[in-house]
């Protein structure tokens, strides 16, 4: 498994997909979201409409039009309530399905921000530890090994997903 942490901003990195942290509109947002759609410009918009939103957990995919990204992977994360509305197993579903369009789309890097860890509120290492247990056994499942960046926007994520790296026997290479 071929899986990096990385500080930084996702919208700069050069891969076949980001992933971004939506809502169920699909129509942009602030976080991550806001930076994507400022960074594609207003074709992403327009790309998203189109979809009629999106179920949480469930992801859907768009070209990555002026970002250096050749696709978007929209993913609208759950909002975290109190760990007993199924907000694990949805934020499972968002590494999942993003990985199935990934797959489909044959995306040979994917970069993936801290999904629902920002204005929604996830518990910070949880989501990371379902984040690498996910991507595992996706990967492990389906025979699919493509370079997987998880971003840490800022330096206490890198913190935490260099932690959860060590805990689960991970390389923390930062490049
Ligand atoms: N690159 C990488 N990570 C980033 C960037 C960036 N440019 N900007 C922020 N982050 P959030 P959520 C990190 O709040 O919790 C939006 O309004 C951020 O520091 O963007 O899933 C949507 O429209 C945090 O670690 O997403 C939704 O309404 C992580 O990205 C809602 O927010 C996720 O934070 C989704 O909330």
């Amino acid at each position: 498994m071929d899986v990096i942490c990385w500080q930084g901003d996702i919208t700069t990195l050069k891969v076949d997909a980001i992933v971004n942290a939506a809502n169920t509109s699909l129509l942009g947002g602030g976080g991550v979201d806001g930076a994507i759609h400022r960074a594609a410009g207003g074709a992403l918009l327009e790309a998203c409409k189109k979809f009629n939103g999106c179920a949480t957990g469930e992801a859907r995919i768009t070209p990555g039009f002026n970002l250096p990204a050749r696709y978007v992977i929209h993913t609208p994360g759950p909002i975290w309530k109190d760990g007993k509305h199924h907000e694990q197993e949805l934020l499972s579903q968002c590494y999942q399905n993003s990985l199935k369009l990934a797959q489909e789309y044959g995306c040979e890097s994917i970069a993936f921000p801290a999904i629902s860890t920002g204005v929604y509120h996830f518990p910070l290492k949880l989501a990371t530890e379902i984040a690498v247990n996910t991507i595992q056994d996706y990967c492990l499942a389906s025979d699919y090994d493509p370079q997987i960046i998880l971003v840490a926007f800022d330096a206490n994520t890198q913190q935490v997903y260099q932690a959860v790296f060590n805990q689960f026997g991970l390389d923390d290479k930062n490049k």
